[in-house]
């Protein structure tokens, strides 16, 4: 069950791609183009088969979602210490018939979970969820990986790969087969962020490095990312940092970033992910749940794109009130990629406002959204909104093109949407060198 192609008139049909298209064309020609490419999701947190468990996917995995945990704790008398005590099955439950039954699912994510349910054809009012679970529960993983991603309409997803994560790490230290559809990502956090707690896993992996992150520490931590890179053939490295991060200051984190990553980025030609503004674990009883946002000062990525001309960074801010700056530092620096609206930015009204922005001070050089999905199905819903709300922004911007004097044509509108969602990501990162 393809991505539904909105219908073109024969007109349209007929009109070569490299005819110029009359303002009442455009909106269908735009939709047409973004139904029928394949994305590349350049950040989500999801898994090929072979790393078994920690792929989610089905109803139960759906419901239990971060996004919908936090909405849960507002609709229900529930505490987190009690809902956390329950299983998975009865904390699904739990939150369908707060949020699907005892309410109406308007929020964003309680939509999706609609969506996904009507796109395999169950049913979106049942009182529980029975005929949820037996469908999702008949499905074969590779088989329903691929159904998933043709409905979704992506070729691709970008993982995000702990290589200091107790689960993640053996599997990859025991040899992984590849999945075409399943490109790596090295996630620095716990290096980058958590140095002190976690450098002693380095040093249990034979890295020699100390808690001081010095100079030796740095060569070391150079050797384990090239180690690292070799094993996962990484699309990039990647890093969330706090509201609170500075550059240049005096840390562990920095002094590593500066004397290891950017240098292994920059042999290795990567480019480096950096996504900035997240408040951790602002409420811990949440869990996943419990982190929030917060504007961060971005002249310390001013600091480092300026400082490392050569480096590539592919940034996302988590902040509505970063992204102009976001937007000017991009005019100002080749060499970042601004990319998503992230996290709580999320939402079709947000989406708008930035994206709008973004097309106005950078045409089409920038990526416009990733899933950042958790559970395999969300791509679905989460890709279905972001066409439903690029469409008519895209086409407002070709009709004032045109209104302005200027011509359009469907090949014109071919070539910006598969840069915005394809040849951007390609350029920026390792994805089709061998
Ligand atoms: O840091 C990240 O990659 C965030 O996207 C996640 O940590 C976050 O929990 C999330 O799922 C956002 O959508
Ligand atoms: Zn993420």
């Amino acid at each position: 069950m393809k991505a539904t192609l909105p219908k073109l008139s024969s007109a349209m049909t007929a009109s070569t791609g490299a005819q110029a298209l009359e303002i009442g064309q455009i909106s269908p020609v735009v939709e047409n183009v973004l139904a029928s490419t394949e994305i590349i999701d350049i950040h989500t947190h999801l898994f090929a088969p072979s790393f078994g468990k920690l792929g989610l996917w089905g109803i139960d995995e759906l419901l239990t979602y971060h996004y919908l945990e936090a909405e849960f704790f507002r609709s229900s008398h529930t505490t987190p210490d009690q809902y956390f005590a329950l299983s998975k099955t009865q904390q699904a439950d739990a939150i369908w018939r707060a949020l699907f039954v005892e309410n109406t699912p308007l929020s964003e994510s309680t939509r999706g979970v609609v969506a996904v349910l009507k796109a395999f054809g169950l049913r979106t009012d049942a009182q529980n969820l029975a005929e949820a679970r037996a469908f999702f529960g008949s499905q074969s993983v590779d088989e329903h990986i691929h159904r998933v991603f043709e409905m979704a309409g992506i070729s691709t997803v970008v993982m995000t790969n702990d290589p200091l994560d107790p689960q993640e790490a053996p599997i990859w230290l025991n040899g992984v087969s590849e999945h075409p559809q399943f490109r790596a990502v090295l996630r620095l956090d716990k290096i980058l962020r958590q140095w002190t707690a976690n450098w002693q896993v380095l040093a249990g992996q034979r890295y020699k490095v100390d808690a001081q992150a010095s100079e030796k520490s740095a060569a070391e931590v150079q050797r384990f990312l090239f180690d690292w890179c070799k094993r996962m053939r990484p699309m990039y490295m990647a890093v969330s940092l706090p509201d609170t991060f500075l550059y240049p200051a005096e840390t562990a984190g920095n002094r590593l970033l500066t004397e290891a990553v950017l240098p292994a980025c920059l042999e290795l030609n990567l480019p480096l992910s950096l996504m900035i503004g997240v408040r951790l674990q602002v409420n811990p009883a949440l869990r996943l749940a419990g982190d929030a946002l917060g504007r961060a000062d971005l002249r310390s990525l001013e600091n480092i794109c300026r400082t490392f001309p050569e480096n590539r960074f592919l940034v996302s801010v988590l902040s509505r009130e970063n992204q102009h700056e976001l937007c000017v530092y991009a005019r100002k620096f080749s060499n970042l990629m601004p990319f998503g609206c992230w996290w709580f930015l999320n939402n079709p009204s947000i989406v708008e406002e930035i994206t709008r922005e973004r097309i106005e001070m950078l045409g089409t050089s920038f990526i416009p959204q990733h899933s950042d999905a958790r559970v395999l199905e969300q791509v679905i819903y989460k890709w279905s909104n972001t066409r439903r709300t690029l469409a008519p922004i895209l086409a407002n911007s070709y009709r004032l093109l045109v209104e302005d004097g200027g011509r359009v044509s469907r090949n014109d509108i071919e070539r910006d949407i598969t840069r915005l969602f394809r040849s951007n990501a390609e350029s920026w990162m390792n994805f089709n060198k061998s």
